[in-house]
């Protein structure tokens, strides 16, 4: 009996997802880490990957304009990392420069305005640090 709802919970949420795909959105659009294991130090690199999930294509040309760093996946949302961002490296990936105080889970919180997508394409991306 699980197995039989847990198809039909899969079937709507496919139904939905194929509505939704008639109209572009900032649904559309995901940031992945490109290696989710940072160093737990000053200047610890971390890169980020802008997706369409409705092609699996990275996205260049993105504009990040607001970012925060917290340690919110490990209960500590008010503790932030200092960060810049780096020159770009490969189309569709953002670099960044952070300094990392503390091992452990972070989030890096994103908005992004997004060539041909009107809608504001927000993130939050999880990184763990590791000394
Ligand atoms: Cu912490």
């Amino acid at each position: 009996m699980i197995g039989m709802y847990s198809r039909i919970a899969a079937l709507a949420g496919l139904a939905v997802f194929n509505t939704h795909a008639a109209f572009a959105g900032a649904d559309d659009y995901e940031f992945q880490p490109v290696s989710a294991e940072i160093k737990n130090g000053v200047g610890a690199e971390l890169s980020i990957r802008l997706v369409d999930k409705r092609t699996g294509k990275t996205v260049p040309g993105a504009i990040i304009f607001r970012t925060q760093l917290d340690m919110s996946p490990d209960g500590m949302g008010e503790m932030l990392a200092k960060h810049e961002a780096l020159p770009p490296g490969e189309p569709g990936i953002y670099r960044y420069k952070a300094d990392i105080t503390m091992a452990g889970g972070w989030a890096f919180k994103l908005q992004a305005k997004v060539p041909g997508e009107p809608e504001t394409v927000e993130g939050s991306v999880a990184f763990t640090a590791k000394d």
